[in-house]
């Protein structure tokens, strides 16, 4: 397995590689100008995807966070205000570009552990209609939530949030950028999931392996307007069939395997639990992602240094903690090697 002349890269499911399958997919891929409509591979991509979400349309964007931005385009004009999570996505790692780009403003909420905004205070974050008030444009989630450990929304409480929204005329935006991970921990379909929100996108690259490449779902008017906003951030593309193909692989090939990365992450936080001093909270271990910290007295970055001395890649979230996610390339042997790197280097240290 790949590790044995690697490291066990576990700094985030990023880094899977494409399979044999897609590298074949990509090569004999039947592209067009996408541009002019005319990529047949694109196409087959946003419709597959659009289906399996249970959406109206799709549009092929280069990345997550240009999937989230155009979206916010879409959602909102200058001024209007984005009610967000403070430990979102779209809040820590997006370089601020709806607000840069669409003069969007964020009404950050407080997460809690499970990656939920409060609902009364959702409520309460949208702004009556009023001249001098900002229009609230768009509400967004997120699911799984990348720092709140990989926990995926209830569907029951992206139901509560939804019929809030709708009830005040305010769209929702669900950052699903593993949608199919929220899916398999949840046992639902992932449309089931998506019906929750007018606007989703999801990654192709993280999971499920492809090289490049998101989606983002909706109406077919609301997808009109993204991929408006696609053109102005540069993203429309030209024979992107060549990429989308993997995509397409992606969908077809990569889902089901999902839940072993679940059980892996799982056997790892387990495992993880047992060093003295460490401090994990095991509830929110639902998917591929593990979120930690150390044992008092062991700073971060020592951690990072010292599993990286052992072969094992691992990723600083800050306040969060430290973050391993298992993915396609990370199997039961490089879990197990994981732990033990990890009882060596978290080891109590002594006084
Ligand atoms: N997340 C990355 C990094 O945090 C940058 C990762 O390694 O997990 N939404 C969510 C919830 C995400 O986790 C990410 C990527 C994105 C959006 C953005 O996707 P990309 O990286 O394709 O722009």
């Amino acid at each position: 397995m790949a590790h044995d002349a690697r490291p066990i890269d576990l700094r985030s499911d990023t880094v899977t590689r494409p399979t044999p399958a897609m590298r074949r997919a990509m090569a004999e891929a039947e592209v067009g100008d996408d541009q002019y409509g005319e990529d047949p591979t694109v196409h087959r991509l946003e419709a597959r995807a659009a289906a399996m979400l249970g959406k109206e349309a799709a549009l092929y964007v280069a990345s997550g966070t240009m999937g989230n931005l155009v979206a916010l385009l879409a959602h909102c004009g200058r001024g209007d205000e984005a009610i967000l999570g403070d430990e979102s996505h779209i809040f820590w790692y997006e370089s601020g570009g709806a607000a840069a780009l669409g003069g969007i403003a964020f009404n950050l909420r407080p997460t809690d552990r499970f990656g939920r905004l409060a609902l009364d205070d959702i409520a309460g974050a949208i702004r009556p209609v009023r001249a001098g008030y900002p229009r609230t444009g768009v509400i967004c989630l997120e699911t799984t939530h990348n720092r709140c450990g990989g926990v995926a929304l209830p569907v029951d409480y992206l139901r509560d949030v939804a019929e809030i929204a709708r009830s005040r005329g305010v769209p929702v935006h669900l950052d699903g950028a593993r949608i199919f991970n929220a899916a398999a921990a949840l046992g639902v379909p992932a449309a089931e999931i998506a019906a929750q929100a007018d606007s989703v996108q999801f990654c192709l690259s993280k999971g499920l392996a492809a090289p490049v490449g998101s989606v983002v779902t909706g109406t077919a008017s609301f997808i009109e307007a993204a991929r408006r906003a696609r053109n102005l951030v540069g993203g429309a593309m030209r024979q992107a069939g060549v990429i989308a193909a993997a995509g397409l692989v992606a969908l077809e090939e990569m889902v089901n395997r999902l839940p072993d990365d679940h059980v892996r992450a799982r056997r790892l936080a387990t495992g993880l639990a047992q060093i003295p001093g460490l401090v994990l909270d095991a509830a929110t271990v639902q998917t591929n992602i593990v979120i930690f910290r150390p044992p008092s007295g062991l700073a971060p970055e020592a951690v990072i240094a010292g599993m990286k001395d052992d072969g094992v890649l691992i990723s600083n979230y800050g306040t969060r903690g430290l973050r391993m996610v298992t993915h396609y390339e990370v199997d039961d042997a490089a879990i197990e090697a994981t732990l033990a790197a990890a009882e060596r280097v978290l080891a109590p240290v002594a006084v």
